[in-house]
């Protein structure tokens, strides 16, 4: 069913539905922020709307897409760039329209050049990211040059259509026009997510111009965050929430969130920066430590329950929660498998927070698909299962959940689950589809080609005869009796 624009009326809010209370028309972009997806939406943008509403200030949100159409981002407009943002839990649910954002650039819309315009403006200080792990085009730590959208951006830097090759022509435009140094910020789920950032930015700009390169070393810092919340994309039933929430209303930016949110941020900022802190965000030194905890527990058994969890039928990480087997294999994993891997940052009780997780992942009101969860595994797998896997292998530690992970992954991608076809998403998901049908039935040549992605397997892993036996295992474990059984079996 297609549902109708209708502007927001302010007046007809339910009571308990706030609106922001600073002053919007003060409101400059002073922060750009690059794919704003639901993610961005529920964090991002509501850590700006807190800092405004407990501090004020002229920092607005300028929001730019460089995919898609502007439908969305017209209605923003129409409703004076305000959107609802509904946290929910069984406990039940808080209403807020946010109002950080004050302008939105589509390049379908407004042309890759008024971004890249809009990249150099003297007041712009801060460029923030998501735009998901393949945004950054970097493979096994360097930019992908073989990645065709970087050839075609290096060839043609006027009108990039990468998000890397838009923040070289807004940095390259900024230093022309003499409009200072800016801070590059990445909330994607990748470890060292600035360094990563500034590696890809670094070398692209390098291979147009080093004077460039000099001055983005001299005037851009890329500082490390972890993001956290859990935000699934939108479903008929979070509309219908919604709408519910707003008396009615419809709201066709309007977003769905669990109540729980956390943003450790590396103080590293050129040229200053929203006073993020007054909205619950923590500054730091160094997010390592921070980053690791919440990748390898958070999103490694995420990743876990995706694969597995899906094979066995299981449509929500709720559902997986609710399944005994399924929780205690979870918890399994983050506490006997990626808790020894960790440095534990500051005085953070890390049992405790597997616990957290396993409370919110049990939030039945959040309809988060393992399906969604299971989209781009060649670009998660390494941050999230293959590190511990070497830090277990070099310290002689058990790691059989992280390696029935990868067995619940090699059978995932081929897209099906008894007998039922599903779309597999990845970027690389023509040479997986390659590798399922070449498959004759010969599981070790099948799993073998697996192994060989080297930018997902790395080579030391690969080399490692112990590791490829327990993949062969997992694989066939799940293969042969199927993923819930195969999970059952973890049990001790
Ligand atoms: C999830 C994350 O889709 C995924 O890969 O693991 O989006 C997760 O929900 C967030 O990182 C939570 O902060």
């Amino acid at each position: 069913m297609t549902i109708e624009f209708q502007k927001l009326d302010l007046n007809a809010l339910p009571g308990d539905v706030s609106v922001p209370s600073y002053d919007r028309t003060s409101l400059k972009p002073r922060v750009a922020h690059i794919g704003f997806g639901a993610f961005a939406r529920a964090h991002v943008a509501m850590h700006l709307h807190e800092t405004l509403a407990a501090g004020g200030g002229d920092w607005g949100l300028r929001v730019i897409e460089l995919f898609g159409t502007p439908d969305l981002f017209d209605k923003l407009a129409e409703n004076d760039h305000l959107y609802t943002l509904v946290e929910t839990a069984d406990e039940g649910t808080n209403t807020r329209l946010l109002g950080a954002v004050c302008e939105t650039q589509h390049v379908a819309r407004d042309g890759v050049a008024a971004l890249i315009d809009g990249l150099a403006e003297e007041q712009l200080k801060v460029i923030s990211l998501t735009i998901t792990e393949k945004g950054y085009c970097v493979t096994n730590g360097k930019l992908d040059l073989d990645n065709p959208m970087i050839q075609q951006d290096l060839k043609a830097p006027e009108a990039p259509q990468t998000a890397i090759g838009l923040i070289v022509a807004g940095l390259a435009k900024r230093r022309a026009l003499g409009n200072g140094p800016i801070t590059v910020m990445s909330c994607d789920n990748l470890p060292h997510n600035g360094v990563l950032c500034g590696v890809a930015v670094r070398e692209f700009a390098a291979k147009q111009n080093a004077e460039l390169a000099a001055w983005i070393e001299e005037n851009v810092s890329f500082p490390s965050t972890m993001v956290d919340r859990i935000v699934p994309a939108l479903t008929d039933e979070s509309r219908d929430l919604i709408r519910e929430s707003l008396g009615g209303q419809v709201d066709l930016n309007g977003i769905v969130c669990e109540p729980f949110r956390q943003w450790v941020i590396e103080d590293n900022f050129k040229a200053g920066r929203p006073q993020w802190e007054l909205a619950g965000a923590q500054l730091v030194a160094d997010v390592e430590p921070f980053e690791e905890m919440k990748l390898r527990t958070l999103n490694g058994s995420h990743s876990f329950l995706a694969y597995l969890g899906f094979l066995a039928g299981k449509e929500t990480i709720a559902d997986c929660a609710a399944d005994p087997v399924f929780y205690a294999e979870a918890r399994k994993l983050m506490v006997d498998e990626q808790l020894p891997t960790l440095d534990v940052p500051g005085d953070v009780d890390l049992e405790a927070y597997a616990d957290s997780l396993l409370k919110r992942y049990s939030n039945s009101k959040l309809k988060h698909r393992t399906w969604q969860i299971a989209a781009d595994g060649t670009q998660k797998m390494p941050q999230r299962w293959l590190n511990s896997v070497k830090f277990h292998l070099a310290n002689g530690g058990d790691y059989r959940h992280l390696v029935l992970g990868i067995g619940g992954w090699m059978n995932y991608i081929r897209a099906d689950r008894n007998g039922e076809s599903y779309e597999v998403v990845d970027p690389m998901k023509e040479k997986l589809a390659e590798i399922v049908a070449k498959d004759g039935g010969d599981t070790t040549t099948y799993v073998d080609a697996l192994l060989a992605l080297d930018s997902v397997f790395p080579s030391e892993l690969v080399a490692n005869d112990e590791f490829k036996k327990a993949v062969h295992k997992a694989y066939q474990a799940v293969a042969e009796k199927g993923a819930a059984q195969a999970v059952a079996d973890l049990a001790d």
